[in-house]
């Protein structure tokens, strides 16, 4: 990609609106654009970095076994009425008429809308345990919509469902996603912890948010310090097994862990002093088991082995992927900028072309850049007229891995200088050596 025919609107100035350290650099970086209170633009850079969590999501999601559909934003009242959430939701709900004057709703979440799918389809315990999930928008009309894309009013959710014969069985697919969640998080390079939290309006009686430690996060929580060294489970977990999956969610919630809302003051207290965390969090992830709320209500069974209608019990699972990008910015930046794990960085290689024009700098650049994406690298191609300076402060702003800068002195001498964002050690290698080093 090449920046002079990119858009990446850089403001050279802190925004005054922007509070904390995220909310700054996603403006500055011209990642987002706020359209009105709580809603945003993605804006090229910013989609990119949103589509990488998108896709870990994903692919931990269906390792997990659930099963991707997608959903429409805009719903309708009736569906929500079946389950009496229509009156119960208040004024969070973005509430709209059709031109036939039918009462629809934007989307808060989706557990009729699923709940109707299955039960226009499934009719027997033989097809369960299923598990659907979407990635799509949600509106809430927050009373404090902040952070820019921290707490928004739209925003994008990775939303699953997951439909058991009985409570037993709904257990291991709330397991399942429990697992997922901290794979999920540890593979975008934060280390998520699961912590008792309230239900709210999705409702049920077990539940756990999935926080991330931040000075700047919205959340009071209380934990055992040890969950911070706890290993992540392997990528080769077998979610199939019931008892396996157990142990590990049995491991992720021996020690204390809750948020303000569910703090049992005694219980905390019994945690030795030097081993408990009184902190800030920000929460990535929601997890709830609410058995046959929406199921008993909106008729959703299956005829089970014995030849009896069951009522199926639910779970629901969310991720907030914008929520993510705004924390993972949290966890990684510094003065200059962003510092993007491998993982979710919009581009693998910022290549800096210090003299454009200049037939050397030019060819060489010309060279890295097709060598690179020849071996599958993403590649932004700094071929502005602009001077180093410049140069150099945009591509730490953006927070790219890699740094490849090529100027006319160096090259003379058949080299190329080398820069990694993340310790700022820089090498004086040949292109081909750079090559090596980034892709090896
Ligand atoms: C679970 C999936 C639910 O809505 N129903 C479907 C359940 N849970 S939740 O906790 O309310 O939201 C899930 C995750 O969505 C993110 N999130 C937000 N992100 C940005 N701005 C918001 N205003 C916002 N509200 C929720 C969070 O990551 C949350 O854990």
């Amino acid at each position: 990609m090449r920046l002079s025919r990119y858009l990446l609107p850089i403001l050279r100035e802190a925004p005054r609106e922007a509070e904390i350290a995220s909310h700054r650099l996603m403006l500055r970086a011209g990642m987002i654009r706020q359209q009105a209170a709580g809603s945003y633009s993605w804006l090229p850079l910013g989609l990119r970095v949103l589509r990488k969590i998108e896709a870990v999501i994903r692919e931990e999601q269906n390792r997990a076994g659930a099963v991707e559909i997608l959903m429409p934003t805009i719903q309708s009242a009736d569906l929500w009425r079946e389950s009496g959430r229509y009156d119960a939701y208040g004024k969070e709900m973005l509430r709209i008429k059709d031109r036939h004057e039918r009462d629809m709703l934007y989307g808060p979440t989706n557990e009729e809308m699923v709940t109707d799918i299955f039960r226009a389809y499934v009719k027997s315990y033989r097809d369960l345990p299923l598990n659907l999930y979407h990635i799509q928008w949600k509106f809430r009309d927050e009373v404090r919509p902040r952070f820019g894309v921290m707490r928004s009013r739209e925003f994008l959710m990775k939303d699953a469902y997951s439909f058991d014969i009985d409570k037993e069985a709904a257990r291991h697919s709330y397991n399942r996603m429990f697992v997922a969640y901290l794979r999920t998080f540890a593979r975008l390079g934060l280390k998520s912890i699961p912590m008792r939290a309230e239900s709210g309006p999705i409702g049920g009686d077990m539940s756990h948010e999935f926080i991330v430690l931040a000075p700047t996060g919205e959340s009071e929580v209380f934990c055992h310090r040890d969950y911070l060294g706890f290993d992540t489970p392997a990528a080769d977990t077998d979610f199939d097994s019931a008892d396996g999956l157990q142990a590990i969610v049995d491991r992720w919630t021996s020690l204390y862990a809750a948020t303000s809302e569910m703090h049992d003051e005694a219980a905390y207290g019994a945690v030795a002093e030097a081993e408990r965390v009184s902190a800030r969090g920000i929460e990535v992830g929601h997890i709830f088991y609410f058995g046959t709320k929406y199921s008993a209500p909106m008729g959703a069974s299956v005829t089970g082995p014995d030849g009896k209608e069951h009522e199926v019990h639910m779970g629901s699972y969310g991720i907030g992927p914008s929520r993510l990008a705004a924390a993972l910015i949290e966890a990684n930046h510094d003065e200059a900028g962003i510092v993007w794990p491998d993982a979710v960085a919009p581009f693998d290689v910022a290549l800096l072309n210090l003299r454009v024009g200049d037939a050397a700098t030019d060819a060489a650049c010309a060279d890295l850049e097709a060598g690179l994406r020849a071996a599958g690298r993403d590649v932004l191609y700094d071929d502005r007229d602009e001077r180093p300076g410049a140069k150099f402060a945009t591509a730490d702003l953006i927070g790219v891995p890699w740094q490849l800068i090529v100027g006319p002195k160096s090259l003379a001498d058949g080299k190329v200088e080398l820069k990694r964002r993340a310790t700022g050690e820089r090498v004086l290698v040949t292109p081909a050596d750079a090559l090596h080093r980034i892709t090896g």
